[in-house]
């Protein structure tokens, strides 16, 4: 299977709190769409199935017409349901091989990690065959996940981005970025950042991407 293209640019993550529900998720992810984000993952880890179902449907019918990739965590099922672009699983979630054997070839499969030895072993052949891209964090303190493994320094986090771009497999770093950190990474090797606070509950969402996206692609 040759890996799909996905710009992980400018990543954003949904978080029904910092929102407001449902509704703000919707709206948030409309309006970061429409301003520079380049994927949205719809991540609820609270939520009953049927919420998922009803927030992914919505989510799809607003992100398509934009050419947005819809991402589902974890929940390979409602991805199934609503025809979203991919999933994004973690350690502890079905194997990336399991993920790829049900929503077959044309989806996005994405995978955390949080450490180079971990990296490594996941990049191994069948593993770095069945993913597009990587999640590497958390690189700095969050405080939106709750069980965040510790913060990677600078040199394991630049260590783990070569590895990927070593494999071919982009890197978006998460966890903590701010406006001011972003481009930092990139210039770490990064090919994106994943956010929630920084665009999540902003009072003024189009403007926090456009100065997300200034940061990440200077040139432009
Ligand atoms: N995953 P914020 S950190 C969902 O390290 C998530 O894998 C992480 O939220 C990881 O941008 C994180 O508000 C939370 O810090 C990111």
């Amino acid at each position: 299977m040759s890996r799909h293209v996905i710009d992980v640019s400018l990543y954003l993550v949904l978080d029904p709190d910092l929102c407001g529900g449902l509704d703000g998720m919707v709206e948030t992810a409309r309006l970061a769409a429409q301003h520079g984000a380049t994927v949205v993952q719809l991540r609820a880890p609270n939520w009953k199935k049927r919420q998922w179902l009803t927030c992914a449907q919505q989510l799809k019918t607003v992100l398509a017409p934009l050419n947005v990739p819809l991402i589902i965590n974890d929940h390979v099922d409602v991805a199934l349901a609503v025809d979203a672009d991919g999933v994004h699983v973690g350690q502890s979630d079905l194997p990336v091989q399991v993920v790829r054997a049900l929503l077959g070839p044309n989806k996005i499969v994405g995978l955390s990690t949080n450490n180079l030895g971990n990296v490594t072993e996941l990049l191994s052949p069948e593993i770095a065959a069945s993913i597009d891209y990587i999640g590497v964090g958390p690189v700095y303190p969050t405080t939106t996940k709750k069980d965040a493994s510790p913060v990677l320094s600078h040199d394991e986090m630049a260590a783990m981005f070569a590895s990927c771009t070593a494999r071919g497999v982009p890197a978006v770093a998460i966890g903590g970025i701010k406006l001011g950190t972003a481009a930092p990474l990139m210039a770490a090797g990064a090919n994106g950042v994943a956010v929630i606070s920084a665009i999540c509950g902003q009072s003024d969402v189009p403007q926090a991407c456009r100065d997300l996206l200034r940061e990440i692609k200077p040139a432009q």
